[in-house]
């Protein structure tokens, strides 16, 4: 469903507009002035409406929709991006790489990762009510994730309207390491490491997603109530970035290890 737009009247097809602009973006990996250079009053409201825009170009070229994702829930990541709230968007099953799989850097167009905590939620959550218990019980098993970033805005100068539009600078997703039962980790305190060629960028704990990374799916699902949304049994949810992150070029090998759940290690080409 569509976040209303009365606000400052983004018309639907200018909504579609700025859609167009951001998929063709990606497609062609060109890089794009921030969308309130142009229109300065566009809220955030707008944005998710230009992002629902995105989403349904995507599912109508034959992608599907595998979860979701939450970005600019830990500090470390709302300094660096300088915006404060968190926000969300979708994923699909275009953006996932296989664990071992290379990622081509020259099929992105600025390529950042982030290690991150994914849920897979084991059954239908929805409401304003929802809390991290809830959140816990319905999650079927936790993973640890890179976030492979590509924000279509140049040197990611953006706005928290023109990064929700731009579907969270979403680009690629790799799931891996060890399934765990949520029952078994305690994520506040679980430890994450983060390395590029072998030298440890950052360390983080899972507290740096808004004291416990359940409570940033439970405000994702609270906010996808308020556009009447839901996350569905069998959905992927990716916390937000646990740390700064690491830029990639042909050649790098980024690892990311997080305590009780294995690590990843993609390597770029
Ligand atoms: C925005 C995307 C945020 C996260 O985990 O914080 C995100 C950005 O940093 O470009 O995915
Ligand atoms: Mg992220």
């Amino acid at each position: 469903m569509r976040a209303p737009a009365i606000v400052t009247g983004l018309s639907p097809a200018m909504s579609a507009g700025f859609a167009r602009r951001l998929y063709d973006a990606a497609m062609q990996r060109s890089l794009l002035p921030p969308l309130t250079d142009e229109a300065p009053g566009l809220t955030a409201n707008d944005a998710y409406a230009i992002q629902a825009d995105l989403r349904a170009m995507h599912l109508g070229a034959g992608a599907t929709l595998v979860g979701r994702k939450l970005g600019l829930t830990s500090k470390a990541k709302q300094v660096e991006m300088n915006v404060h709230e968190p926000i969300h968007g979708f994923l699909t099953d275009r953006m996932v790489l296989e664990p071992g799989e290379p990622l081509e850097v020259e099929s992105l167009g600025q390529p950042r990762v982030e290690p991150e905590i994914a849920f897979l939620i084991g059954r239908d959550l929805a409401g304003p009510g929802v809390t991290s218990a809830h959140v816990l019980a319905a999650t079927d098993a936790v993973f640890l994730a890179l976030d492979v970033l590509d924000s279509r805005y140049r040197d990611y100068r953006f706005t928290l309207p023109d990064v929700v539009a731009d579907n969270a600078s979403g680009g690629r997703i790799v799931l891996g390491g060890v399934a765990a039962s949520p029952g078994t980790l305690d994520l506040a305190e679980i430890g994450c490491l983060l390395e590029r060629n072998g030298e440890v960028l950052s360390t983080a704990a899972g507290a740096a997603v808004l004291g416990h990374p359940a409570r940033a799916v439970a405000w994702l699902v609270r906010s996808l109530a308020a556009g009447g949304e839901s996350l569905r049994a069998g959905d992927v949810v990716l916390s937000g970035g646990l740390t700064a992150v690491v830029r990639v070029e042909p050649g790098d090998v980024v690892t990311a290890s997080f305590a009780g759940l294995g690590s990843i290690s993609l390597a770029c080409r």
